[in-house]
């Protein structure tokens, strides 16, 4: 959604002359407004990138693999010298405290190594109280006129009080000042093949075992008592806690874990709970061969070591290990501060676009209300990269091959990356080291992918080989950013859409060669079994999916305020929704969140859904449940779509979970559903996915007949009772 700066005549007035300030603006990019810390006053490449440790396995309860609480803490995200920030994040409960105390609390989360087909159980617990059991507030403001979780059981839009609905304005003026109570936690595994009661529903989120819940809250979401019932783990589900189980039955994948609460999603996952979950292993995750080989095939080697049970790869020990790694996952994000170290996250409306309200949308009028929400921001772009929990780290490399885990973790950026000798990018693009992309969302590619040019949408991954062998020591270079700070499309970095400011957002990381770390991996050129080169790589194949046995028609689509035709000032975005299309007439039917499911697949069906896209954006939508093909695009009306090709992009030969769909265009994927149950469908720009972007889906049982989780999702039954 585009920012509309022009809202009433004399608002927008006031507005420039406060954004312009008085003095002119320089014709280059400028950072993006944000807190009150300019990111111009960050020292860039001051500190050392940190590696995520493995997370530490449950030792008090041997019943479960894992109990990992989501904590507040402070961490120094920014350089030495200015102050920490207070996030939130997850760590193993039998390991207290952050990593500068020895424990194994961090932003992000250390993480989870899965072995393929070796179940995984985590308990999840909700550890946002304070040192006396009360619990915390928000880090962040709480929009409460969205459709979200609710506990506090405000009277809801359609007459009745339940949690997970949209409060009625008829709770008062209140309604719009930010919800201050116990915060519900949800955690989902993104990518992870696994059951509905361990998916990490947006509605069976549960509160903290708090003190001090105020009496009449709900404790938990619709859902909860639902799935914990249906679980066979549900006997150890205590309050402020889940028990999820992972088969891990799919191919070795980067998968990930963030908080996926209903309506706070974005802020839940800005505040910082998120961490990799590395599965490894099977027939599609270790069998590389090295196809140099003449007679037959021998095998082949990837970079490593990742980081090992136990181990300091942060240099923080004298046993540190750190100089020997060779596989590192980075979490690339978007955030912005203010001078005293805090998350910066908009708190108003008006951060947006200047509108003021006030939101009662049952009375709007020509005389200013509204049905604009009054904290949600349609999007939001930080002004400051931070990576693995640092702002523009630093990494030290050997003259050897690399493998990188990359995760686009922002909000709503949409990333790509390219690698130069030069910080701002001054001389032009001139990539000094190329991506081998190997892998996507769900495992590895067909075969390696060389890339200049590495694109990344909220939430995908990309597990990518670097070459740093044959470099002089000392060398440096930089990972930038040529993706735009505003809402993407498609399309060409600096023809199709602006840069990213080249001094702060157009820069992620640096890296630096320092030969004296050569050699001390058995992977490096000189060691005991170097890596096969990127390009004699020959990657684990996998079985195609069959026939499909139904095409889904879904659309995507933006909804301006309801009275954009009668008052042209509140031509404002208030939400973005999917739904189904008619692909004879090419209508769409917009759905929100609450409406009837319509997507119901057959156990183990094989089906094909295409999403005809309405909007003047491109969204990343995440399946839940499944890894799927990309099939191809086609513009609506005809033509090649944006992204160059109609065809799966080479990157996207493999199995994904998440896909850009492009604006003006239709974007389909094949997707077997093998698991029964209630699971969702939606955008991964959080601000989309927190107000309606997002679809409850149903997966009949074996037998045909449909999971009560999905007639409770649709209101044809009560949730069961805790
Ligand atoms: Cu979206």
């Amino acid at each position: 959604m585009r920012k509309k700066l022009s809202i009433r005549a004399g608002l927008a007035a006031t507005g420039f002359l406060l954004l312009a300030g008085g003095h002119p603006q320089p014709a280059l990019a400028e950072p993006l407004p944000g807190g009150t810390l300019s990111p111009s006053d960050i020292p860039k490449y001051a500190a050392p990138l940190i590696i995520p440790p493995v997370m530490p396995s449950s030792t008090s309860d041997r019943s479960v693999d894992y109990q990992i609480a989501v904590r507040e803490f402070r961490q120094q995200i920014l350089p030495a010298g200015l102050p920490a920030t207070t996030v939130w994040s997850y760590g193993s409960v039998d390991h207290p405290g952050t990593v500068a105390d020895g424990g194994s609390f961090n932003y992000p989360a250390f993480t989870i190594e899965a072995k393929w087909s070796v179940p995984t159980r985590v308990r999840w617990i909700n550890g946002l109280v304070d040192e006396s059991g009360n619990y915390l507030d928000h880090l962040l403001a709480v929009d409460r006129t969205l459709h979200w979780a609710n506990p506090e059981l405000l009277p809801c839009m359609d007459g009745t009080t339940h949690t997970d609905c949209r409060p009625d304005e008829a709770n008062g003026p209140f309604l719009q000042v930010p919800y201050d109570g116990p915060v519900p936690i949800v955690t989902h595994v993104h990518g992870a093949e696994t059951f509905q009661d361990s998916d990490g529903y947006p509605e069976a989120w549960y509160l903290p075992n708090a003190t001090n819940i105020p009496a009449g809250y709900a404790t938990t979401g619709t859902l909860y008592s639902e799935f914990k019932f249906s679980s066979p783990l549900g006997g150890k589900w205590e309050p402020g806690t889940a028990v999820f189980r992972y088969p891990n039955h799919q191919r070795a994948a980067t998968l990930w874990y963030h908080d996926h609460t209903l309506g706070i999603t974005r802020l839940n996952v800005y505040a910082g709970p998120a961490g990799f979950y590395l599965l490894r292993g099977g027939t599609d995750g270790d069998r590389f061969t090295d196809n140099t080989a003449t007679r037959r095939a021998k095998d082949g080697m990837l970079p490593g070591p990742a980081p090992g049970p136990g181990e300091d790869v942060n240099g923080l020990t004298a046993g540190s290990v750190r100089e020997k790694i060779r596989e590192i996952p980075i979490a690339i994000q978007d955030r912005s501060f203010n001078s005293d170290g805090s998350l910066f996250y908009p708190g108003t409306r008006t951060f947006f676009d200047d509108f003021e309200g006030p939101f009662t949308p049952d009375q709007v009028d020509a005389l200013g209300t509204s049905d604009v929400s009054p904290i949600w921001n349609p999007e939001f772009f930080g002004n400051t990269m931070v990576v693995n929990g640092r702002s523009w780290p630093v990494l030290e490399v050997a003259q050897a091959l690399y493998r990188f885990r990359l995760l686009n973790g922002s909000n709503s950026r949409f990333l790509i990356l390219t690698t130069d000798d030069d910080a701002d990018n001054a001389d032009g693009v001139s990539p000094q080291v190329t991506f081998w992309q190997i892998g996507a969302d769900g495992g590895f590619l067909p075969a390696p992918v060389m890339l200049d040019n590495l694109i990344l949408a909220p939430a995908e991954r990309a597990d990518v080989l670097v070459d740093f062998s044959g470099l002089p020591d000392g060398t440096e270079i930089y990972l930038l950013n040529l993706g735009p700070d505003e809402p993407f499309g498609g399309g060409a970095p600096g023809t199709d859409f602006p840069l990213a400011d080249a001094g702060t957002t157009g820069q992620v990381m640096k890296f630096v060669v320092n030969a004296a770390l050569t050699g001390k991996s058995p992977t490096d050129p000189n060691g005991a079994t170097p890596a096969t080169a990127p390009g004699n790589l020959a990657l684990p194949q996998r079985v195609e999916l069959g026939q499909e046995s139904r095409t889904q028609f879904l659309s995507l689509n933006e909804e301006m305020s309801a009275f954009a035709e009668a008052i042209p000032e509140f031509d404002l975005p208030i939400a973005a929704l999917l739904g189904t299309v008619n692909p004879a007439t090419g209508i769409p039917t917009a759905l929100a969140w609450m409406d009837a499911i319509t997507e119901e697949p057959e156990v183990g069906a094989t089906e094909i859904w295409e999403m005809w896209n309405f909007t003047v954006d491109a969204h990343p939508i995440h399946i839940h449940q499944v890894q799927f093909e990309v099939v191809g695009r086609e513009v609506i009306g005809g033509g090649t779509s944006v992204a160059g090709s109609n065809e799966p992009l080479p990157w996207e030969t493999g199995t994904k979970d998440t896909v850009i769909a492009y604006p003006g265009e239709i974007t389909r994927v094949k997707a077997r559903f093998r698991l029964p149950g209630l699971f969702v469908w939606h955008c991964h720009i959080l601000e989309h996915e927190d107000n309606e972007m997002m679809r409850p889906y149903c997966v009949a049982n074996p037998d045909g007949s449909r999971p009560e989780a999905c007639d409770v999702a649709d209101g044809n039954l009560l949730p069961a009772m805790d």
